[in-house]
This record gives structure tokens, C-alpha cells and sequence, in this order.
């Protein structure tokens, strides 16, 4: 299943790369000191140019713990905001991964809906680098989205998974037709 409805809103299943859909908002995977790095973070900066930098420079002191999230504006992205959203590295499941990560992206939408955006793309958060396993990621991330969908959303209409590899989007199928 690669589309969802949930009370009138719905969550898409894509496979590509992230940088080239547009998007109102789109979430970047990113890590608390808010100092870019490779995986998507160095795709979304590299695409977006240096404005994003700068902005996460002027708000870093803030901080930005593991599942919260900042929002910056998109530079030269396809969208207008971009949120940086800190998901959890995998140690093993038993130090709280799971409520990190549904919070990395409820923290995300609730600042997506704070700035009215109607479409949110979302990477597959702590997957990559962090090493969370994909079939278990998979149903928090969108347990998680679809439960702010019926429960919260006023703005956002569409919540898109923009998936990079055939391995990452047939796990985020499996998990949709499973909800
Ligand atoms: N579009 C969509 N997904 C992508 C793209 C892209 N252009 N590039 C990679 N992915 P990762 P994490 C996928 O490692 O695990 C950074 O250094 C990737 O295949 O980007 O949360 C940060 O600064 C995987 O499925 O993020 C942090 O230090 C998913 O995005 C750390 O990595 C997430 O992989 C965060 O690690």
C-alpha cells in the first residue's frame, strides 16, 4: 500500500530523493548540535545552499535534543520551511528509541502545523547513520504520523514518506498495510 487516508488527510508513500519534491516543509534527519552532517542532513544542505546554515547558526544555542525539532526556511529547496528534526541512534531498543522517534516526528508536524504547511515530506529519521532497523522504524514513524493526522492536524493535509532505496520503501509499505 503506498497511500493512506486518515480522516481526510492522508500519508504517500514515495520512492526518491528528498531535495527534488516539493513539499510545503520538508523534515531533515539531523543530530542535536544542528551541525549538518552526511545521509540526507548533507544531501538537504548541499541542495538548499548556505542560508540554511546560517539560520541553524543563530539558533543552535537554543539546542535541539534527541526527538525535538527547529524549523529554518528551505534556501534554495522546493519547499518554504525546512524542519530539523533529531531522531534517536539505535543502541539496542531498550533506551527509550521508540518514544525518540515518535517524538522527533510529532515535533515536526507540530511545528508544521504552526506554520500552516499543508504538504510535509519526511525522510525515514534514524535509519541511516543512526542504525535503526528500517522494519522496526517503520510502524513508529507511521503509527506516529497517523495518529497526529486523525487526532491534531488542522493544516496539514498530506504527510509524504520520501523513501531513497526499494529496502526502505518496501518496509514502509509493508508497515502502511499493516496499521
Ligand atoms: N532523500 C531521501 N532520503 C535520503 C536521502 C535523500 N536525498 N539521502 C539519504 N536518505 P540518514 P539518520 C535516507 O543517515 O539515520 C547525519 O550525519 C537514507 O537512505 O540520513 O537519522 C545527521 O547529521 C536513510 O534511509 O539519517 C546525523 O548525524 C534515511 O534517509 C545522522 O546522519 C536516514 O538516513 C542522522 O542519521
Amino acid at each position: 500500500m503506498t497511500e493512506r487516508g486518515f480522516g481526510g488527510r492522508r500519508i504517500r508513500l514515495v520512492q526518491g530523493d528528498i531535495t527534488r519534491c516539493p513539499a510545503d516543509a520538508i523534515v531533515n534527519a539531523a543530530n542535536s548540535s544542528l551541525a549538518g552532517g552526511g545521509g540526507v542532513d548533507g544531501a538537504i544542505h548541499d541542495a538548499g545552499g548556505p542560508s540554511i546554515m546560517e539560520e541553524l547558526d543563530r539558533i543552535r544555542g537554543q539546542g535541539c535534543p534527541t526527538g525535538s525539532a527547529v524549523m529554518t526556511g528551505a534556501g534554495d529547496l522546493p519547499a518554504k520551511h525546512v524542519i530539523h528534526a533529531v531522531g534517536p541512534r539505535w543502541r539496542g531498543g531498550g533506551k527509550g528509541e521508540e518514544q525518540l522517534l515518535a517524538s522527533a516526528y510529532l515535533s515536526s508536524l507540530r511545528l508544521a502545523e504552526k506554520a500552516g504547511a499543508a504538504v510535509v515530506t519526511f525522510p525515514s529519521i534514524s535509519t541511516g547513520i543512526y542504525g535503526y532497523p528500517v522494519e522496526k522504524a517503520a510502524p513508529v514513524a507511521l503509527g506516529a504520523v497517523s495518529e497526529f493526522l486523525k487526532a491534531e492536524a488542522k493544516a496539514v493535509r498530506e504527510a509524504q514518506f520520501v523513501l531513497f532505496d526499494r529496502f526502505t520503501f518496501a518496509a514502509y509499505e509493508a508497515a502502511l498495510g499493516a496499521l
